[in-house]
């Protein structure tokens, strides 16, 4: 047989099934890629500014102030942030104060009140979004000793538990 001769005819659909079926594949994962970019814009319209935080910090603190009905305006005693950078990149640090934050979209404030110890995150946002948003909100045990406590020593009034 000649090697240069075509192929018999019952070779090419075979072929070019498959070939049809890559097509079809390659023509696939472009729309893939755009229902993934749709649903990640629409998400993210509705969760959290656009972009990511410029910096984040685990903090410590305790709720001075829930937010009002339709507010999501939060004050936090917290714990100094030693690493906190300015609007520069530079590490400044932030010292123990009273503040309020914004409460990130979806964040739960259930079971905790005013006078409540909690971890969070800091979401530092120099443009667009919230400039200091609270996400990942969790109750620290009541017993939870923060840096603006008093020493254990000095503590005065209240009941010792005996
Ligand atoms: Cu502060």
């Amino acid at each position: 047989m000649d090697p240069r001769a075509p192929r018999p005819a019952h070779a090419r659909p075979e072929r070019s099934r498959r070939s049809r079926a890559a097509r079809a594949l390659a023509a696939s994962a472009p729309l893939a890629l755009l229902v993934v970019a749709l649903a990640a814009a629409c998400g993210g319209e509705k969760r959290a500014p656009a972009a990511g935080p410029d910096a984040t910090y685990a903090v410590r603190g305790e709720i001075v102030r829930l937010p009002a009905e339709g507010s999501r305006e939060i004050w936090i005693r917290h714990e100094p942030i030693p690493d906190f950078k300015n609007v520069s990149g530079e590490v400044v640090g932030m010292d123990s104060m009273t503040m309020p934050f914004t409460l990130a979209a979806g964040e739960s404030l259930e079971g905790l009140a005013v006078g409540a110890r909690v971890g969070f995150r800091l979401e530092m946002r120099w443009s667009g979004g919230p400039p200091a948003a609270v996400s990942a909100l969790e109750p620290l045990p009541a017993d939870t000793r923060l840096s603006f406590d008093p020493p254990a020593g000095e503590d005065q009034g209240g009941e010792t538990p005996r």
